[in-house]
């Protein structure tokens, strides 16, 4: 019913508290109640005897109500889990998936204010204080396993564009996963899937974007790597606007993907990219290979030329 009372209330009019019970079909108590609640997560609402209520501004939150009210997305989004605060967006996400909950279907959103145990890849640990944007997307297409990498890729696409497209700040990607602004990070891909040999059961992916968060606020170890969009903007932006940018893009490309068309992304990729031209450092895992990132594939894979001309390709691994 809240989101039913923000409907009415956007219209920066007085409604009486009688229209709105008679538009809802309830009582003049229960429309009462709910705008008292609407209070307490941080509406600024004031309410005239005479007149009715009056919405005056809303809360800084990533609220499923703000970000769906205009989200012109068939699925991405449509359906969003929203907490102040969270573990892991993923680990909420991926537990969602394995269950196939009633209602948790493809484009589900997890968004949390914050993260109190943030996933970076390989156990590595994530900053996400309040600011930030933390969310991951469940997805579950009829895919093969050999797509992942080219999802990650898409993604990352798809929030360099989103920046831009808000703030028309050029990010740029650094092969696999990480979105930089002057040559820092500003957002982190998590991209973790469950596969049987040939079909994808579930994909999640996370994204971190450091939105309106203080330079002041990262931890020592990663100061000098790390920005935020208010940093470089020197405000603070919408987080609310930038996800509905994101979420559109998002399913657009998805949709893209799903259907193989692909180059446009691979195009964009490579037109964003931090890492082509780039003599680089990849630990694979087993091992360090060395060599000059040339091009990046159809499976999403990098291409590495090393010193002796053989050109290997790689599918997973993190630049030092
Ligand atoms: C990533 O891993 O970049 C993936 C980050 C994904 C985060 C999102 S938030 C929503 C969802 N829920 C989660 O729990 N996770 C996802 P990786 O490439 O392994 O980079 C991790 C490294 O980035 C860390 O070891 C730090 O050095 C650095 N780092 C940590 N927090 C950061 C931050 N807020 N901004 C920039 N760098 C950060």
């Amino acid at each position: 019913m809240k989101n039913d009372i923000l409907k009415y209330l956007r219209d920066k009019e007085y409604i009486s508290g009688e229209v709105l019970a008679k538009k809802l079909g309830v009582s003049r108590v229960a429309i009462w109640k709910q705008i008292q609640r609407l209070k307490d997560i941080g509406y600024k609402i004031i309410a005239d005897q005479n007149l009715g209520y009056y919405l005056i501004s809303r809360p800084d939150l990533l609220l499923p109500q703000e970000i769906q009210n205009g989200l012109s997305t068939a699925y991405i989004g449509q359906k969003i889990y929203y907490f102040p605060e969270l573990g892991s967006t993923n680990i909420i996400a991926k537990e969602k998936a394995l269950r196939r909950e009633e209602g948790v279907n493809e484009g589900t959103v997890i968004i949390a204010e914050r993260q109190s145990a943030g996933k970076g890849r390989l156990g590595r640990k994530w900053f996400s204080p309040e600011g930030g944007i933390w969310l991951s997307i469940i997805l579950y297409p009829q895919l093969s396993p050999s797509y992942i990498s080219l999802i990650t890729l898409m993604t990352a696409v798809v929030v360099v564009k989103a920046i831009k497209r808000y703030t028309q700040i050029k990010a740029q990607i650094k092969w696999p996963n990480d979105i930089l602004i002057n040559n820092k990070k500003v957002c982190g891909i998590l991209t973790e899937m469950s596969a049987e040999l040939d079909m994808i059961n579930w994909i999640v992916i996370g994204i971190g974007i450091n939105a309106n968060i203080d330079y002041r606020e990262f931890p020592e170890d990663i100061k000098k790597s790390s920005i935020s969009l208010k940093e470089i903007l020197g405000k603070e932006i919408s987080r609310v606007r930038l996800v509905q940018i994101f979420l559109k893009e998002f399913e657009r490309y998805y949709e893209l993907l799903k259907r193989w068309e692909i180059s446009l992304i691979l195009k964009e990729w490579k037109l964003y990219s931090h890492t082509l031209g780039k003599k680089i450092k990849v630990n694979i895992g087993e091992k360090v290979v060395t060599g000059e990132a040339i091009d990046i594939n159809e499976k999403g894979a990098l291409i590495l030329k090393k010193k002796d001309g053989e050109l290997i390709e790689i599918i997973s691994g993190t630049i030092i």
